[in-house]
């Protein structure tokens, strides 16, 4: 199913709760990352999950990402963070949702920890997992999924970096985004999950960020990489006995 976001078409699936007590029940938007897709092994792990916990999902697939519109090259992060504000406007809308949460894997948990902030009134709570957030400070130093660039001279593309070729304006844009303000922005409950042996977003951006949110949990998985490979499971069981920080 497909809403618009000025003009660019948002691929989005609502799942509804396995047993449904009542006609109306909360509801979760889980984003993926970069290079991402809803249909990702732990995506929809994650989202079943909460579906078996009987909370509605809306699964939204963000610019120029799986069947959405728009090229990968020309996404950046304003691009993703008008999308979400899209979705979380239609989720508002359906008249069986009562609450409103957030959760969002890498760069999509960049996105939830931003888009919460800027949602404060209507985000009942947030849950960002191994979240990227390191993403706009590496932009500033120089540093862009590993490898180092001049910060203020960043060149027009950013060729031959694996399949994944991407516009300045992505850099450009990363560099202007100061999380650490986000963070502060949101009172609500904030849990964060995170492998201790991420490849990709070191785990002490979890940490990090669990000690700056005014309300947070941090579950560490033991042994974990940055997409979950060994212990899925323990993912889940943390969501499942934590949600913020259990509500239902
Ligand atoms: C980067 C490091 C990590 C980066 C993106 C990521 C675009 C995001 C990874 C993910 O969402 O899985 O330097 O730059």
């Amino acid at each position: 199913m497909f809403i618009m976001d000025d003009g660019i078409r948002l691929n989005i699936r609502l799942d509804m709760p396995l047993q449904q007590q009542n006609a109306r029940c909360p509801m979760v938007i889980v984003i993926h990352g970069f290079t991402g897709y809803m249909e990702e092994r732990h995506i929809v792990a994650v989202s079943q999950t909460f579906n078996s916990m009987g909370f509605s999902t809306l699964r939204a697939e963000m610019y120029g990402h799986g069947a959405s519109g728009g090229k990968f090259e020309n996404h950046t992060l304003y691009k993703w963070i008008s999308n979400i504000l899209t979705v979380i406007d239609y989720a508002r809308k359906l008249d069986f949702v009562t609450d409103l949460y957030l959760c969002g894997h890498s760069q999509g948990g960049l996105t939830v920890m931003l888009a919460a902030a800027m949602k404060c009134d209507v985000i009942k709570g947030v849950i960002p997992l191994s979240p990227a957030w390191m993403i706009p400070e590496e932009a500033r130093s120089g540093i862009f999924l590993g490898r180092n660039f001049d910060p203020d001279h960043i060149p027009d593309a950013l060729p031959g970096w694996g399949n994944h070729g991407l516009k300045d304006h992505y850099l450009r844009i990363a560099q202007s985004i100061h999380v650490e303000d986000a963070i502060r922005c949101y009172n609500g409950p904030v849990l964060i999950i995170h492998g201790d042996q991420d490849e990709t977003v070191p785990v002490e951006y979890g940490i990090k960020a669990a000690d700056m949110y005014r309300n947070s949990k941090l579950v560490l998985i033991p042994g974990d990489t940055h997409c979950y490979d060994h212990h899925l499971d323990q993912v889940l069981r943390a969501i499942r006995d934590n949600f913020p920080f259990r509500t239902v």
